[in-house]
């Protein structure tokens, strides 16, 4: 069993997320996905349109999901690799070298992000409605 794990906030679910996860999960026979709590994206000066709850039920409804879990903090990542066992660890590559050091713990890959789509432009568009 090769447990693929990687993290967000993904509110406003879009095809960027999903092709994320998509490809995530076809690194491995589960994805396990660390999702950003509220008080979490505060620290990430973030604000989610959806709570915490709102956005574990849409993830947990994905195909690629195998299983949510709250991210709190930027340090438990080595612990939850070794709750949940994985081999490898994905973002997009905004995070591109930003957790190299987890390569001690598992595979760690970034993928390429989709272009043209961001909650904050949907955002922004909704502002402008
Ligand atoms: N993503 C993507 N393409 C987009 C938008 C997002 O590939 N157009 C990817 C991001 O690179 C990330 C994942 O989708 O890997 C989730 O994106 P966000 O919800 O914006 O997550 P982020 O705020 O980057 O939180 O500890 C890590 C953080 O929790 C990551």
């Amino acid at each position: 069993m090769r447990t693929v794990i990687t993290y967000g906030t993904f509110d406003i679910l879009h095809v960027g997320h999903i092709n994320l996860l998509k490809r995530a999960r076809a690194l491995g026979d589960r994805l396990v996905v660390g999702l950003s709590s509220d008080e979490f994206n505060q620290g990430k000066h973030k604000s989610s349109l959806l709570n915490f709850e709102n956005r574990r039920v849409v993830l947990e409804s994905i195909r690629y999901v195998d299983e949510v879990f709250a991210e709190n903090t930027w340090e438990q990542k080595a612990e939850d690799i070794r709750k949940y066992q994985a081999g490898i660890f994905v973002m997009g590559d905004d995070w591109a070298g930003k957790f190299d050091f987890l390569m001690d713990l598992c595979k760690v890959v970034y993928l390429p992000r989709t272009s043209e789509i961001s909650t904050t432009e949907i955002k922004q568009s909704l502002g402008n409605v």
